[in-house]
């Protein structure tokens, strides 16, 4: 390829919308441009870029087996009202009719569409299990799309869909995707780890996501240095604090609070410690309201909560709904004498003589204890573990990091089998639901989260493996006789089967050097002054050092090419070369 001919419109300027140095670098370099709030178009480099990332997808998915379909991206609206998940997703989901006045949506996902499909031809035992993906454009309507690919609302996903007999084959299934996705991480170079993940509205037993490290992701992950336990932070365990009461019951006594709602509030006003209060949340869910309780220090996660009352809809319910339903405002809602079932988080157990929510406004009990005062049925972990509580599996200190999800795979069970009575024959004749598998990886979300990782002040730094192109030959004067060492240089290359670019376009040096880095090739071959000795120069993209090579033993260049490029980790910054 020949730089003259390539559309690659580079930027100085940073774009005023760059809300993150990702979209920042792919648009200055060329990679992609905005058409609209969260949709974009991919130039010749990003287009380069997304295939090489599809093609180690692909590989990595061939290799365990699975079988590459493609759907269609518009979806009839019967399927996924049978599944009753037309309306879950509101305004998320990209919906349009058709001609004949017929709704369909822009597929956001294909968990429906994949088991209509083969429910009727995938009958027998025989067949399974067996394990389909497609890689193709999704739509979600975000609300704030935002950080360039990374949050976009017309995206590539790989989305895979297995179906199995039993729940052996299905864990067999999900170690083959969660080994796949490691092994597409490490090909990218990409500093990642699979996080334990809550399964939230898609339901199923477990997940894991696979998280590329990176300060500006949005992913909230808990990991411990000492065992490697790592999850996101709904779904984060810790171990159950020490802390030991052994003080004898105090009697129950009322106190007046004027005005006195928050932990923080009574903290103060009573002066005492955050872990004497307990806080009471009433939440609303498909069966009504419920009153959960945690220690005053502490926060809720409503995700595990969620997951434990099985009830994706729950919700905090809101001052009125509280005043309407106890006669009493949110900042004095208590356990003792209210009518709801209370679920207690393990922190509330050891607790004597605590304070809580008066069930009346402007007051507090004090010298709560549960047993006494009113009973606590239900003990569930239902806390937000953030940095420094302890493990739930060594007890060393968890920290806490920020990622951007990569991929994710899912045990789905018979749910979506089931609403779609998708069965197939089992040996002893009988008609069994599938027992299903689903596995996302974003694949245009990974270009954004390869330049979040690899990056510096000059611009983008490129794994070998998915680089727009891996050699840059840059002609310093193109009117000299350099230009013909530039252009045999770049067929002696292409013909060894490395991708390379050619760098003949009537402009500085300067401009030239400053192109390459920002559009991040690894390495870098200048076709200038030490011409004169017969030597060109190479120079990897992640270190400052240079190394002059005679051209005329065209094997030795070659090998020096190919030597560098092995050598080539963009993580690090590579010493002597
Ligand atoms: C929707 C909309 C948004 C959604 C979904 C459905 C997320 C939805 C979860 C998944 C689970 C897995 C297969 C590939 C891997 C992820 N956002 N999810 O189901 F209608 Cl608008 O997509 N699906």
């Amino acid at each position: 390829m020949y730089w003259s001919k390539l559309y690659a419109p580079t930027l100085k300027e940073v774009p005023s919308d760059a809300d993150i140095k990702s979209a920042e670098l792919l648009v200055r370099g060329g990679f992609i441009r905005k058409s609209a709030s969260g949709i974009f178009s991919y130039l010749p480099l990003g287009t380069k870029v997304l295939q090489k990332i599809t093609q180690i997808v692909r590989e990595e998915m061939n290799r365990t087996g699975a079988q590459e379909l493609l759907m269609p991206i518009m979806q009839p609206a019967e399927i996924w009202k049978i599944t009753g998940r037309w309306e879950d997703y509101g305004p998320e989901m990209m919906k349009l009719k058709d001609r004949n006045d017929r709704e369909f949506t822009l597929g956001p996902t294909h968990e429906e569409m994949i088991t209509t499909l083969v429910k009727d031809e995938l009958r027998s035992y025989k067949q399974l299990p067996v394990n389909f993906y497609q890689i193709n454009t999704k739509y979600r309507d975000e609300i704030r799309p935002r950080f360039g690919l990374l949050r976009g609302r017309e995206f590539i996903m790989k989305d895979a869909y297995s179906f199995h007999t039993s729940y052996e084959s299905l864990d067999k299934t999900y170690k083959d995707m969660y080994d796949a996705y490691s092994r597409i991480c490490e090909r990218m170079d990409l500093k990642y780890v699979a996080v334990e993940a809550d399964t939230g509205a898609i339901g199923g037993s477990n997940s894991h996501e696979f998280t590329a490290f990176a300060e500006s992701g949005e992913s909230d992950i808990l990991v411990c240095d000492n065992c490697g336990y790592a999850a996101t932070q709904e779904k984060a365990e810790c171990l159950e604090d020490d802390l030991k009461i052994d003080e004898d019951q105090k009697p129950l006594k009322l106190v007046e609070t004027p005005n006195v709602r928050t932990v923080e509030e009574l903290s103060k006003f009573l002066n005492v410690d955050k872990r004497r209060i307990v806080k009471s949340m009433i939440f609303v869910g498909r069966n009504g309201y419920i009153m959960a309780m945690i220690r005053g220090d502490l926060e809720i996660n409503t995700a595990k909560l969620k997951s434990y009352l099985g009830d994706q809809t729950l919700r905090l319910a809101t001052g009125e709904e509280v005043y309407q339903k106890f006669s009493t405002q949110i900042g004095y809602i208590g356990p003792i004498g209210v009518n709801a079932r209370i679920i207690a988080d393990r922190s509330v157990k050891p607790l004597v003589n605590y304070i809580v929510g008066g069930l009346k406004n402007e007051y507090h009990y004090v010298n709560v204890n549960h047993g006494r005062d009113f009973k606590i049925n239900e003990y569930a972990d239902i806390r937000m573990v953030v940095e420094g509580d302890k493990c739930p599996k060594c007890g060393h200190e968890l920290k806490m990091k920020k990622g951007i999800e990569v991929g994710q795979v899912f045990k789905l069970g018979t749910k979506y089998s089931e609403k779609l009575s998708a069965t197939y024959v089992d040996s002893d004749g009988n008609e069994k639901y599938y027992i299903m598998g689903c596995y996302g990886w974003g694949v245009s979300r990974t270009m954004a989260a390869v330049v979040e990782q690899f990056h510096d002040d000059r611009g983008i730094i490129w794994p070998r493996s998915i680089a727009p192109f891996e050699v840059v030959i840059t002609v310093v004067n193109v009117a000299g006789d350099q230009m013909k060492i530039g252009y045999e240089l770049h067929d002696l290359i292409e013909k060894n089967g490395i991708d390379v670019i050619l760098d003949d376009r009537e402009v500085s040096a300067g401009f030239k050097f400053k192109d390459a880095d920002l559009i991040g090739i690894p390495l870098r071959i200048t076709c200038g002054k030490s011409l004169e000795n017969g030597e060109v120069e190479l120079k990897l993209r992640n270190s400052d050092k240079s190394l002059k090579v005679k051209i005329d033993d065209k094997d030795y260049l070659i090998e020096k090419v190919k030597e560098l490029l092995e050598l080539y980790k963009p993580g690090d910054q590579v010493g002597n070369i």
